[in-house]
C-alpha cells in the first residue's frame, strides 16, 4: 500500500509539471492561435479565460486524484479479495456507515465543483457595466463598445452601430476575398485563421457583443477570450469581453453552418486607445466613400 501511495504521488507530480510546462510553453504574448501539439488552452487575454484556465487546471487536479482513488481501491479489491485469497465471501448486504460517507463525500465535492463553475457561468453569460467589471475582476474598464457579429454562409459581417462603421470579414491573409488557402499566409497571419478585415478593438475596453444569424446558425467563438455564442437567425444573442493584452487573436465559427463552415474564420485585433482611434477615422472615411451603404447614407 505504501509502493502504490508512492507512486500515485509521483504519478500527480508529473501530471501537475506536465500542465504547468504546456500552460508555460502556449505562453506567447498576445497571439491567439493554436500551435501543433498544443496541449492545453490558449493563453487567455481576459479576465473570464483566465478563470477558465485556473477552473479547468483545479479540475484536472481533483479529477485525477478521485480517478486514482479509485484505481487504488479497485486494484486492492483485485488483490484482497480474489477466490484464492478470500474463498468464504462475506455475507454482508449492508452497512450504513459506509453508504453514509459514500453519498456524502462525493456530494459534497460535486458542491465544491458546482459553486466556483455557476459563478464563472454566470460572469461569462451576464453582460456587465463597467462598475460590476471592477467588481469582479479590479478592471478600471476604458470605455464601452458595441459591435455587433453578423454570421453569414460564409463570412462574418460585423456593424459598431454607434460609430456607423460595418464591414465584411472574408477568410484570406489579404485584402481579397477568396485568399483562404492563398500562400502568402505567414506565422502572423495564419492561413484558415486570419480575415481580410480584422474586427479591432481598444485593450481594456468593455466590449459587448451582439450576435445574430443571417441565413442559419453560427456561433462567434474567440478561445482566447473564453467567447462562444451562437448567432441564430431571428434572434440576438449577447456576449462581452475586456481583453487586457494588446495583440492579434483568431477564432472560428463554431457551429456547423455548411459547406463553407471552416471558412469563416474570425480576427480580433486588441490595440491602444490611441491606434484604435486612428483605426475608427480611417474606418469612418472608408463608409463615406462606399456610398449607399447603410451607415454612411445615414
Ligand atoms: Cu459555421
Amino acid at each position: 500500500m505504501k509502493m502504490v501511495r508512492k507512486a500515485a504521488g509521483a504519478f500527480v507530480a508529473v501530471a501537475v509539471a506536465m500542465l504547468a510546462m504546456a500552460h508555460s510553453a502556449s505562453a506567447q504574448a498576445g497571439f491567439g492561435a493554436p500551435k501543433p501539439w498544443q496541449m492545453n488552452f490558449q493563453e487567455p487575454a481576459t479576465p473570464v479565460m483566465a478563470e477558465v484556465v485556473s477552473f479547468h487546471n483545479f479540475l484536472t487536479v481533483l479529477i485525477t486524484l478521485i480517478s486514482l482513488f479509485v484505481l487504488g481501491l479497485l486494484l486492492y479489491i483485485i488483490w484482497r479479495f480474489n477466490a484464492k485469497a478470500n474463498p468464504v465471501p462475506s455475507k454482508n448486504s449492508h452497512n450504513t456507515m459506509l453508504e453514509v460517507v459514500w453519498t456524502v463525500i462525493p456530494i459534497t465535492i460535486l458542491v465544491i465543483m458546482a459553486i466556483p463553475s455557476f459563478r464563472l457561468l454566470y460572469k461569462a453569460d451576464v453582460v456587465p457595466d463597467a462598475a460590476k467589471v471592477r467588481e469582479w475582476y479590479g478592471i478600471n474598464v476604458a470605455g464601452t463598445i458595441d459591435i455587433k457579429a453578423i454570421g453569414n454562409q460564409w463570412f462574418w459581417s460585423y456593424e459598431y452601430p454607434n460609430e456607423r462603421i460595418k464591414f465584411d470579414a472574408f477568410c484570406g491573409v489579404g485584402p481579397i476575398e477568396g485568399a483562404c488557402f492563398s500562400q502568402d499566409a505567414t506565422p502572423k497571419r495564419p492561413r484558415l485563421l486570419a480575415t481580410t478585415e480584422s474586427v479591432v478593438v481598444p485593450v481594456n475596453a468593455l466590449v459587448r457583443l451582439l450576435t445574430v444569424g443571417q441565413d442559419v446558425i453560427h456561433a462567434w467563438a474567440m478561445p482566447a477570450f473564453g467567447v462562444k455564442i451562437d448567432a441564430v437567425p431571428g434572434r440576438t444573442n449577447h456576449a462581452w469581453f475586456v481583453a487586457t493584452r494588446e495583440g492579434t487573436y483568431f477564432g472560428q465559427c463554431s457551429e456547423l453552418c455548411g459547406q463553407g463552415h471552416g471558412y469563416m474564420p474570425i480576427t480580433v485585433e486588441v490595440v491602444s486607445q490611441q491606434r484604435y482611434q486612428q483605426w475608427l477615422t480611417s474606418k469612418r472615411a472608408e463608409m463615406a466613400v462606399k456610398n449607399g451603404t447603410q451607415f454612411a447614407a445615414n
